[in-house]
């Protein structure tokens, strides 16, 4: 079965909630294989707009990338994105980063993410569950990619307040 992977990021409402439903909608549809931590970043492109959560996961999945690619638009708008410009804050965004070592350069869908390389909140949890992934048009692998990128600002794991209290109560 072809192996996709998505990233997620959300910068309205209920961030984290946000996620979580996106992941369960998507987890009715495909097989959720592996989940990257959930990641505090700080907006890159248009700046004035909240902070973002954002995760990176690993499915297996028959659909077709368009298919695909019309799912993640589907979970979008029934979690409440409104089209607007670009890089505008949404509740949630679901991106293709890669499908299988498919490349594609369509009018509505380009794969592997052609800004993907450039992004600390992608290329962090891609490298937590994916190091040895391979690009296929530069022939690098995740793990290359990080550290093409040097030092990264304003990418934290993000943990719970409720989550730490927990891990604290359970030493
Ligand atoms: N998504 C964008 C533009 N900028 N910045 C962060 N930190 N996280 C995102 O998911 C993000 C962004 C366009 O989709
Ligand atoms: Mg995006
Ligand atoms: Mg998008």
């Amino acid at each position: 079965m072809p192996t996709a992977y998505l990233g997620l990021g959300s910068n309205l409402g209920d961030r984290k909630q946000n996620l979580a439903q996106a992941l369960e909608l998507m987890s009715q549809r495909v097989v959720m294989e592996r989940l990257s931590s959930i990641y505090e970043t700080e907006p890159v492109g248009y700046q004035q707009q909240p902070l973002f959560l954002n995760a990176v996961c690993c499915i297996f999945t028959e659909l077709s990338p368009e298919q695909l690619l019309g799912l993640a638009k589907e979970i979008e708008a029934k979690l409440g994105r409104i089209p607007s410009f670009t890089n505008a804050p949404r509740p949630i965004d679901i991106d293709i980063l890669f499908y299988d070592d498919t490349v594609i350069k369509s009018h509505d869908l380009t794969v592997p993410h052609p800004r993907l390389a450039e992004r600390g909140f992608v290329i962090v949890p891609l490298a937590e569950i994916a190091p040895e992934l391979v690009h296929p048009e530069s022939g690098k692998t995740v793990r290359e990619l990080l550290n093409d990128l040097g030092t990264i600002a304003g990418v934290h794991k993000w943990v719970e307040l409720g989550e730490v209290m927990n891990r604290r109560q359970n030493v």
